[in-house]
């Protein structure tokens, strides 16, 4: 046999631990893919002996470096910041920049993981990676926004490219981030190209880009769904955080027939037992978004509601439920409290949402749960789409895109069917786009031989 430490699932995960102290968010991740990569590795020993999962498993780059700038009173301020280049088999590496005092290298590395096997799913030529910085851009003028973005990029740019690595948004990084580290980009480098996505339509954007995670999230949801004979109508939804994905994921639902009940933000969440309609949600996304205000007051605009401070949604009894904040909001013990008060689908519009206890519980109880891998990847879906019109110097129209996003989150979902179907009308969506990301990968990585 090969030398290789792929002997099962517990010795790899103990090599894992091992390599990665102090970085659970990515234990985690590679945790939650190994377990159904082992069980599908059984009978092919080629995937062992080249070492695949342990190849993926291992950044091909990480880059870390200082990022100094000027706050409003003159004061000097040190962040860190990543690029993490997880895999680049399929494509150049891509994914997103998140802006977040939380933001580690663990955490950066578990996003690049993930990111691959999302974007591998999309059935688009795309790598994984993932980047960001410390920086907590709450509280901050738009001054200083704009001098940390520059000074990011300044660094930044000699790692990325249109063919080598291609950043967009995440937590904290929206539009005018990206215009401010696009403007730095073509400034240093003259260089016009479409090296980040989720760019202004003005500039070489993308139709649907600001809507496509939250809109795709619903549409796999619908996908789940419409296997059991259901619909959205009249279904109750849970959603947790008030950004980009939040959002627009809560106005799918709307369209599509559904009540929203709760939204959240780092401070708690808000309850509104009357449905949060779509002149509420502009409410939220004016309030949030772009003042950057707080959940709370939400039930100074809307009285029928209530703010529950410091506390997570899941309690509120619901059809469906989405995480749309961040990584291990849903617990083991909330994803008990959904299933037992009657919620039938999950899909995670965020990363890694639900933590390992929570996945386990949705899995034993066979509900519809779709891991954010698969989920939520109608966002780089989009971005590259957006690199597409950009190779291409042209734009498409709505129309199309909208399709388009339909079609893959409907492939997406095909996908999750093939190699996670159970039988007995149980699909496991978790087993289904681990495998199905995996293999994806996994046999260009043979193709290439070792390098
Ligand atoms: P935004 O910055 O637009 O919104 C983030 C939301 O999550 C805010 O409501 C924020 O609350 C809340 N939040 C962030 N961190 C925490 C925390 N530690 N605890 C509680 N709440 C928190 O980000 P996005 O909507 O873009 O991203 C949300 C999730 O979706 C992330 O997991 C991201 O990785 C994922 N995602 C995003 C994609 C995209 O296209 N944007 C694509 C695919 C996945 P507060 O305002 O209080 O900070
Ligand atoms: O987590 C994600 O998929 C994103 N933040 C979007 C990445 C992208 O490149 O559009």
């Amino acid at each position: 046999m090969a030398v290789t430490d792929h002997v099962d699932l517990n010795g790899f995960m103990e090599g894992v631990k091992k390599r990665n102290p102090y970085q659970p968010e990515f234990v985690q991740a590679v945790q939650e893919v190994a377990e159904d990569i082992f069980e599908f590795m059984q009978d092919k020993e080629e995937y062992h002996s080249q070492q695949i999962l342990r190849r993926i498993a291992e950044p091909d780059r990480v880059v870390s470096f200082r990022v100094c700038w000027e706050d409003d009173a003159g004061n000097i301020r040190v962040q860190r910041g990543w690029r993490v280049q997880n895999n680049n088999a399929i494509g150049p590496y891509k994914g997103g920049i998140r802006f977040h005092p939380s933001v580690t290298e663990s955490v950066l590395k578990f996003l690049a993981f993930e990111q691959t096997f999302k974007n591998a799913l999309t059935g688009l030529p795309m790598g994984g990676g993932k980047g960001g910085s410390n920086f907590n851009p709450k509280g901050k003028s738009v001054r200083e926004i704009m001098r940390f973005c520059q000074s990011f990029m300044t660094e930044l740019y000699r790692h990325i490219g249109a063919d080598i690595d291609v950043p967009a948004g995440d937590i904290g990084v929206g539009g005018r981030e990206i215009g401010f580290m696009f403007g730095q980009y073509k400034r240093i480098t003259n260089n016009f190209t479409g090296v980040l996505t989720g760019k202004g339509l003005e500039w070489g954007g993308s139709l649907i880009r600001t809507e496509a995670t939250g809109y795709g999230a619903v549409y796999f949801l619908a996908n789940m769904l419409a296997t059991k004979g259901e619909d959205l109508t009249g279904k109750t939804a849970v959603i947790s955080g008030s950004g980009n994905v939040a959002t627009h994921a809560a106005e799918k639902i709307v369209q599509l027939g559904g009540k929203v009940l709760t939204l959240s933000d780092s401070g708690g969440f808000i309850h509104d037992p009357d449905g949060i309609t779509q002149d509420k949600i502009d409410w939220v996304k004016t309030h949030k978004t772009h003042r950057r205000g707080r959940i709370e007051e939400y039930v100074e605009a809307f009285p029928g509601a209530t703010f529950h401070a410091g506390k997570t949604p899941w309690g509120v009894p619901c059809d469906v439920a989405l995480p749309c904040a961040t990584q291990n909001e849903l617990l083991g013990e909330d994803a008990k409290t959904l299933v037992a008060n009657g919620c039938r689908a999950v899909s995670e519009g965020a990363n890694m949402p639900t933590d390992l206890d929570g996945v386990h519980t949705f899995k034993h109880h066979k509900i519809l749960y779709a891991p954010g891998k698969a989920s939520n990847a109608g966002g780089v879906a989009v971005s590259g789409l957006e690199m597409s019109q950009n190779s291409e110097r042209r734009s498409w129209k709505e129309e199309e895109l909208q399709q388009m996003l339909k079609d893959i989150m409907s492939g997406i979902h095909n996908s999750c069917i093939k190699y996670g179907d159970q039988g007995g009308g149980y699909i496991d969506y978790v087993k289904g786009a681990n495998i199905a990301g995996f293999k994806k990968v996994a046999d260009a990585m043979l193709a290439f031989g070792v390098v």
